[in-house]
Formats: C-alpha cells, structure tokens, sequence
C-alpha cells in the first residue's frame, strides 16, 4: 500500500511542474501502478481520480466498493448504481472540487466514450496524457518490481523448455498456444503479457501470426512468443525451433538472427542509446543483405505494459540507464518461406546488464 501511495507522491511533483490539477485513471497499468487496482476496462465506468492537493477517491459501480477497499489505498469510492448517478456524481464532483477551468491528466487508454462524456461536462478543462506524469517513474523499476519481472522470466524460461517437450508432429498451433497459456495457470501466472504466439512452417514469416488449426509436420519451423505475468509484470521470450530437419539457409539464417541478438545484447549498458543497440543488431543483418527482412525495431521496453518505454529503434532517443527493462528480438521474416525471431529480455545493471531470460545462441531440434 506504502509503494502505491509514495508513487503517488512522486506523480504530485510532476503534477506540479505540468501545471496539471488533478488525474484521471482509467483501468490500466497506470492506475494499477499508482492504486494498486487493475480491473479489466469496460463500459461500466471506473475511474480513480486523484488530486494535486492529495485528494484521491474512486468512481466505481457498487459490485467493485469492496475490492476496491481492499488492494488500494483510496478509502473514499463514490458508488453509482445507474448511469443518470454517475452523471451526478461527476457533477458534484466538478463543482466541489471547481473542474470547470481546470488541468486535467487523463490515462491514455481510456475509451473515447469517456472521454467524450467527461469533455462534454467541461469543455473549458484543457486535457492532457497522463503517461507525461507517469512514465518517468515507471521507466526505472525499483528492487520489488524487479523481483517480480526475474520472477516471470524464469517462468517464461521454464514453460519453454517445458513447451519444446510437446512439439509433436500432429499438434496444432492453437493447441501449442493453449499449453502454454495452460502450463502458466498451473505455475500461478494470472494473465500472459500478450495473446500467445505460436506458428509452423510458413506461418512463421509472419512475425505475429495467430495460432490457427494447422498441424505440425517434419522439417517445419517453430516460432514461440508468449509471456507469463508475475504480480502485473510482464515477461517476453521467443525461440525459432526445429522439427526433425531444417535446410542451410534456414539454418544460416538462424546464426544471423543470433549474432545480430548476441551484439546488441551485449552492448546492453547504462549511457547507451536505444537506437545504438537498434544499429548493433540491424547492421548484423545488413552486412548478409537481409535487411529488408527485418521488419520491426530490435525491442521495446517491458513492464507493467508489454510494450513501454524504452523502444529500441531506428530513432530511439532515450539514453539507457540503470533498472530499465528490455528486450532484444532481431529478426528476419522470408515471406511464403520462413520466419526466425530469437528474443529474450534484460535488466540493465551499473556495470551491464542482467539477463531475465537467456541469450540462446545455439540452434534447437526437436
Ligand atoms: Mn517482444
């Protein structure tokens, strides 16, 4: 609760430093980041909205009062039981706490129907994003939320080996997807990161393909992507894979997709620039002419969001700096042919980094 409430704090001086007077939390990451609470976003309004004075409350239909009590620290939840209450809520609120002219930080993802709604009430507030207040502070972890994002990795590692176990000819995408997603419940993950990816043969060169029906057969590729969560902290891994065979390109392929993980990978330092380790694992590719099969940044940021700051781009300004987390995933897609993705994710320490899953450099048959 203490961790909650100090981000909160934190917040109030950027709050301060925008101008901005109060923030609305829509479910998201941020409100779970700075409450404690992430239901899952729908048409039944929920919002905390906290104050630069200190103030904080929630706005919640009456079903959610007591979970709210209970993993928050905001004891003020103003109920509505209909929509025409919720109206009226918001209506004292504007007026108790004088809205009409004010500053207001709204969490980036909340549904335009809200948005709409709240714009509508007080068209004379200027609106600005929330992660402007946020991001700074989520962008470094602290020792707790690199506790749980090791945590998750080494699930993320042991599902994996647990996974290449079951690739038998005959199994399905979809039914990979599912073990997977299965073996994390077992294991006491609640939510994976991102809808699991798991593809066969030509499937692969698609770099987010959706598990379908199709069969594995002898000779295929594997591409695996998934992420099982620990405490709301994401984990990310991918491993290309083997059935029985490959070819030599396939295989060649793979060592360049490596060596192009292993440089930027190992360049991983506090003072590096993101797009520094863009170039390091991009240049690996080009200099086997396959860059125009690498059709995506080299990584992103990862936290509560799968995807955060900081990218790992082309144009990836931020400065890398210690307790950020990341990952590596070069790639190279060959349409109507293959695809090969090798990602594993890092924590960035004074003198380097820490893996949070393996560097693999090594192909794997199965
Ligand atoms: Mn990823």
């Amino acid at each position: 609760m203490d961790t909650y409430q100090s981000r909160f704090n934190k917040v109030i001086k950027n709050m301060e430093k925008k101008s901005v007077d109060f923030l609305f939390l829509f479910p998201s990451a941020n409100m779970y980041y700075l409450t404690g609470f992430w239901p899952q976003p729908e048409e039944r309004a929920i919002f905390s909205i906290l104050s630069n004075k200190g103030d904080s409350f929630f706005i919640a239909p009456e079903m959610y009062e007591e979970q709210i009590l209970k993993h928050t620290w905001i004891k003020d939840v103003k109920i509505w039981k209909t929509k025409v209450d919720f109206e009226g809520i918001f209506d004292e609120l504007v007026k108790e706490f004088k809205m009409h002219k004010a500053n207001i930080a709204i969490e980036d993802r909340t549904w335009a129907d809200f948005i709409i709604r709240i714009q509508n009430k007080i068209p004379n507030s200027k609106i600005s994003l929330a992660s402007n207040l946020i991001k700074d502070l989520r962008i470094r972890k602290t020792e707790e939320e690199i506790m749980f994002m090791k945590k998750a990795g080494t699930l993320a590692e042991e599902i994996m080996k647990k996974i290449i176990e079951s690739l038998d000819i005959g199994i399905s995408e979809l039914e990979i997807s599912g073990l997977i997603e299965y073996e994390a419940r077992k294991k006491g993950s609640k939510r994976m990161s991102f809808d699991t990816i798991a593809s066969f043969g030509q499937n692969s060169a698609n770099p987010h393909n959706e598990p379908s029906k199709k069969k594995l057969r002898k000779g295929d590729i594997i591409m695996i992507d998934f992420g099982p969560r620990c405490n709301g902290y994401c984990s990310d891994i991918t491993r290309t894979i083997f059935k029985g065979k490959s070819t030599k390109k396939a295989e060649n392929v793979f060592k360049i997709v490596a060596e192009a993980h292993d440089r930027a990978a190992s360049a991983i330092k506090p003072g590096i620039k993101a797009s520094e380790l863009d170039k390091l694992a991009r240049g690996a590719i080009s200099k086997y002419g396959f860059e125009k099969f690498f059709i995506h940044g080299t990584g992103h940021g990862l936290g509560l969001d799968i995807h955060e700051e900081p990218y790992i781009k082309k144009d990836g300004s931020i400065k890398l700096d210690e307790g950020m987390t990341l990952t590596i995933e070069p790639g190279i897609y060959l349409p109507n042919e293959f695809g090969i993705r090798i990602e594993s994710s890092y924590l960035i320490t004074d003198g380097g980094y820490d893996a949070l899953t393996s560097n693999p450099r090594d192909l794997i048959f199965v």
